[in-house]
């Protein structure tokens, strides 16, 4: 067997190209959360997958923003640059046969001397196959890059193939993390998270980017979680979204077995002008 290898790898790439889903793939858990919309991942989130021959010390970062640039944007570039500066390798992700502006501006902040894969991620959108083979070469005209990957997160197709491209970049002969840890994150900043898909994925349309989500009691049952998260909207309008008006029941309810990895909402309530649910997250 060959020795044991281990490294650091940042996740890149404009918004919603796949960067948290492909993480999620890679380790095989939910550790990023994923929605459609562009803006998901606001902070660094570290994945870890150990296998016989390497420990993989995966870095999803928010999407790199190249417009609407207010606080919170300009606070999650920064950190993508910080997460650039901390690796030994990275993996630029981008769209099958969509490569822009965005791209290049990703593109851009890449330091030199680092080695950078191209994972060209949703491959299983593309019917005839034969059309990616130009755009690989436009790939390639691109930059220095030490490889070219296609993949389909969600299918998990290619990932050996990317693990293995990776694998030549780790540095390390010691495992910088534990075998069985599989994150650097809390299971209450995870709580948070993935109360905050929800959100998205239910009223994401409808429910403007600044919604956050904060814990504020996370208590330990055996293998339950008892939590009691407050939803923080912008604006006293954007509330009824949320939970509702008068006699209307809200969203927040349609949160009841929606709340992942087998949470249930078992009481929701409101207070002040906040929204206020608390969830037993369940294993
Ligand atoms: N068809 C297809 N869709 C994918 C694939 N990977 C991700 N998606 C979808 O793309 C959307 C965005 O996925 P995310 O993983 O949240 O993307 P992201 O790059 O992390 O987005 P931000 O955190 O907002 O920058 C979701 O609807 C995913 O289901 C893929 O391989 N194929
Ligand atoms: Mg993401």
């Amino acid at each position: 067997m060959s020795e044991i290898r281990s490294g650091r790898i940042a996740i890149v790439g404009r918004p919603n190209v796949g960067k948290s889903t492909l993480l999620n793939a890679l380790i095989g858990e939910k550790v990023s959360i994923v929605s459609r919309r562009a803006q998901t991942t606001r902070h660094r989130i570290t994945g870890i997958l150990t296998e016989a021959d390497a420990q993989y010390v995966f870095v999803d970062t928010p999407g790199f923003q190249t417009k609407h640039l207010n606080a919170l944007n300009q606070v999650m570039n920064r950190g993508v640059r910080q997460a650039l500066a901390e690796v030994d390798v990275i993996l630029f992700v981008v769209e099958a046969c969509r490569f822009d502006e965005r791209d290049r501006a990703v593109r851009k902040l890449l330091p030199e001397g680092c080695p950078v894969i191209i994972v060209v991620n949703k491959i299983d959108q593309i019917k005839n196959k034969v059309d990616l083979l130009p755009y690989l070469t436009q790939l390639a005209g691109e930059g220095e890059f030490a490889a070219i990957v296609p993949v389909s997160a969600t299918r998990r197709a290619q990932l050996d193939a990317l693990l293995g491209e990776t694998r030549k970049h780790l540095p390390n002969d010691e495992l910088l993390f534990g075998e069985d840890e599989i994150t650097d994150r809390s299971e209450k900043f995870l709580a948070a998270e993935y109360i905050r898909e929800k959100l998205f994925r239910l009223i994401g349309d409808e429910l403007p980017y600044g919604a956050a989500v904060e814990i504020e009691r996370f208590v330990v049952d055996g293998p339950l979680r008892r939590i009691s998260a407050a939803i923080v909207v912008e604006r006293a309008g954007h509330k009824s979204i949320v939970i509702g008006t008068g006699g209307r029941s809200g969203q927040a309810n349609c949160l009841r077995g929606e709340a992942g990895h087998g949470a249930n909402v078992w009481r929701t309530g409101l207070s002040g002008s906040l929204c206020q649910g608390q969830l037993g997250l369940g294993r």
